[in-house]
């Protein structure tokens, strides 16, 4: 491992917290080290770079208060796991539980038997077996590693479990301004279902449109007339950053004038996640580990699930903070986590930041247009309220994507073509909207056109238009969905395939 970290940029100093530590190689194939636990397995075809072990166990996210749940390596999160950009790399996967596995390998252009998607192909890991993969890591930035089995029902499946773990992939030639890195993994746990309840989403601009607010509207009254419920929403009773709740654990020990780069990852199952450290500023440099053209400074990040934002904190503010969500009751159930400056005592000190809207435009090319594509895919984003044994389903053009079934592909590609997907949100929920084994662009969110973000999660908001543009540059299936595990899981998912 100490190889493996001198290997690369050496003037950096890399610091992990203790419960996100670097997942020791067996192999490593960097370095050239060969250590006694190397030898090859006789069984399998290649000696692993990284062995993960998927298992239920217990997990300390405060004093006493220990949870069981599936995890990765018995810790939560997962391993850090660091990669070459283009380098191949041998993963042996081990599922000790009872359960087939998915593990997916969110924001990779992989292969479809690597992707780690049932709906595109990729194998299982089967109960108590093993796959082993080799792929080519690829783009370099901050991507991540999860379960990708449905739910439905079922809050201990799923990634309502602690099945999350960083990955990041290091280009060739690295450039980073600032002393340090930390990863943080933002997670709530034990889950439970309600009725109806609000995800807030006035901290994104509020550009609606008004026809699909009425198609919305009365589609909700005419179902809550006939007597319906509020189809089930998911709430949590602990929030963590890297698997402890706010005041447990370590805090995060700074020096004034550090540049220390935060690499923040919302690993939730449902929820919308929000950042801020009272005092300071984040620069946001990429967003889903992709550079940004226009890289500036906010008082807050906000996070959809699965998204990511690379941000470096000038730690110019002497004192003891926390670092937390903007909402007081999950700060209170724990997610937040504590900033702690050399020389400085006491207890962690929160003020709430000033109103502020997070647009993803502020960090686009300054003036660019959305270009041109050859097609666009249409899509309308419908919510039937209750309609699936008391869970919302969820429809894209009309159809949902059956539960518990493979379905065929609804979109078809042509290699090399770029295609621009215009979606139109009539639900006044807010969704994260994720494209397997491509990343998009942003080319026009809130009524403006944009160019320069690559993201492969985006916040498309309650009765927002947005459009999104991608190129077929990997053929295969190619899983398009939302990344709330209750929509995705009733419906809100689809699959482009290659012509
Ligand atoms: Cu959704």
């Amino acid at each position: 491992m100490k190889a493996f970290l001198q290997s690369r940029r050496g003037f950096l100093k890399t610091a992990v917290l203790s419960t996100g530590a670097v997942l020791v190689p067996r192999a490593n194939r960097f370095s050239q080290a060969q250590t006694s636990n190397s030898l090859p397995d006789v069984r399998q075809s290649k000696p692993a770079d990284y062995t993960i072990r998927i298992r239920v166990s217990p997990i300390e996210i405060a004093s006493n208060r220990i949870i069981s749940i599936t995890n990765y390596g018995g810790q939560f999160p997962g391993p850090l796991i660091r990669l070459k950009e283009g380098q191949p790399v041998t993963v042996d996967i081990f599922n000790d539980t009872d359960v087939p596995e998915q593990l997916h390998w969110h924001g990779q252009m992989v292969p479809v038997d690597v992707d780690g998607a049932a709906e595109e192909g990729t194998p299982y890991i089967p109960a108590h077996g093993k796959r082993q993969i080799t792929f080519i890591p690829r783009p370099a930035g901050f991507r991540f590693y999860h379960t990708h089995n449905r739910a439905g029902a079922n809050l201990a499946a799923g990634q309502y479990n602690g099945e999350v773990g960083p990955v990041y992939i290091e280009a060739k030639a690295e450039a980073g301004n600032y002393d340090r890195e930390l990863f943080l993994v933002l997670k709530e746990f034990e889950p439970t279902f309600s009725r109806g309840g609000d995800m807030p989403q006035n901290f994104l601009p509020p550009v609606t449109v008004k026809e699909l607010e009425e198609q919305g509207e009365s589609a909700m009254k005419a179902s809550l007339a006939k007597g319906m419920p509020k189809g089930y929403e998911v709430g949590y009773r602990s929030f963590t950053i890297n698997g402890r709740m706010l005041g447990h654990g370590e805090p995060i020990r700074v020096k004034q004038g550090e540049r220390v780069m935060f690499h923040v990852l919302n690993g939730s199952a449902t929820e919308m996640r929000s950042l801020a450290l009272p005092g300071h500023r984040f620069r946001v440099v990429a967003l889903d580990g992709n550079p940004v053209p226009n890289p500036a400074s906010v008082p807050v990040l906000w996070l959809g699930t699965a998204e990511r934002v690379s941000a470096i904190v000038e730690m110019n503010h002497p004192g003891v903070w926390i670092m937390g969500d903007l909402d007081d009751d999950d700060r209170g159930h724990g997610m937040g986590i504590v900033v702690e400056y050399a020389g400085q005592r006491g207890k962690g000190q929160w003020i709430k930041p000033a109103p502020h809207h997070w647009n993803y435009l502020r960090f686009a090319k300054a003036g660019a247009s959305s270009g041109v594509a050859d097609e666009t895919l249409d899509m309308t984003l419908v919510k039937d309220n209750a309609a699936e044994e008391g869970f919302n389903r969820w429809t894209i053009n009309g159809v949902a994507y059956p539960t518990g079934e493979m379905a065929p592909a609804s979109f078809h590609l042509k290699q090399g073509r770029r295609y621009r997907i215009r979606m139109r949100n009539a639900s006044d929920d807010i969704h994260p909207i994720h494209l397997h084994r491509h990343s998009f662009e942003l080319t026009k969110i809130f009524g403006r056109s944009s160019g320069g973000v690559f993201k492969d999660v985006f916040m498309l908001g309650g009765y927002q238009q947005a459009e999104i543009d991608f190129v077929a540059n990997n053929p295969g299936l190619t899983l398009f969905h939302c990344h709330q595990q209750l929509h995705m899981d009733f419906g809100f998912m689809t699959l482009f395939d290659y012509l």
